[in-house]
């Protein structure tokens, strides 16, 4: 069965506790019970996972392009938190295993500080979807689904 990679940076796992208008109340666990339900619909397995880590982080998405090349896996969603702010180390590891991949922000990064304004995930994600809660990790998942099997130099484009 082929699977979808669905991996959370850092402070994702205080999901649903503090800063409730900003995040929604839903827990990291909530997440990840959506994701499985919306994956098994178009008959995915899901890998969630969640660091704090950005070496972590580096590690788990290249074993996702791994992955994602061998046919065993249609990509990854990642909500990157602050590190797709900062991380040239991310970008680099999507890129050099071009891993078909969409990127999420729970909150509308572009209403908030400048300082969120700028993503290094962006100019190597298929997709991006921001602001639209939690439910953005289902809608990347079956945006993901939606562009598998694409040819990979040119994944973002519909024609
Ligand atoms: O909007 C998003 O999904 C973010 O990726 C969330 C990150 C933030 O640094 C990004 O700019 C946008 C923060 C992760 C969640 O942090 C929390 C902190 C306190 C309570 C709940 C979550």
């Amino acid at each position: 069965m082929t699977s979808v990679f669905v991996l959370n940076g850092p402070n994702l796992n205080l999901l649903g506790g503090r800063e409730p208008d900003v995040y929604g109340t839903a827990t990291l666990a909530d997440v990840e019970r959506t994701c499985r339900e919306v994956a098994g619909e178009l008959g995915l397995m899901v890998d969630f996972r969640q660091s704090n880590s950005e070496g972590q982080l580096v590690d788990w998405l290249q074993e996702a392009g791994a992955e994602a090349a061998a046919g065993r896996a249609i990509g990854a969603v990642l909500n990157p938190g602050a590190y797709g702010h900062t991380s040239i180390a991310l970008h680099d590891a999507i890129e050099g295993t071009r891993l078909p991949l969409v990127e999420v922000h729970i909150s509308n990064v572009h209403r908030r500080e400048a300082f969120r304004q700028h993503s290094y995930v962006s100019p190597v994600a298929a997709g991006i979807v921001v602001g639209f809660g939690v439910a953005g990790y289902p809608l990347a998942i079956r945006g993901l689904h939606g562009l598998a099997g694409r040819p990979a130099a040119d994944p973002g484009l519909f024609r």
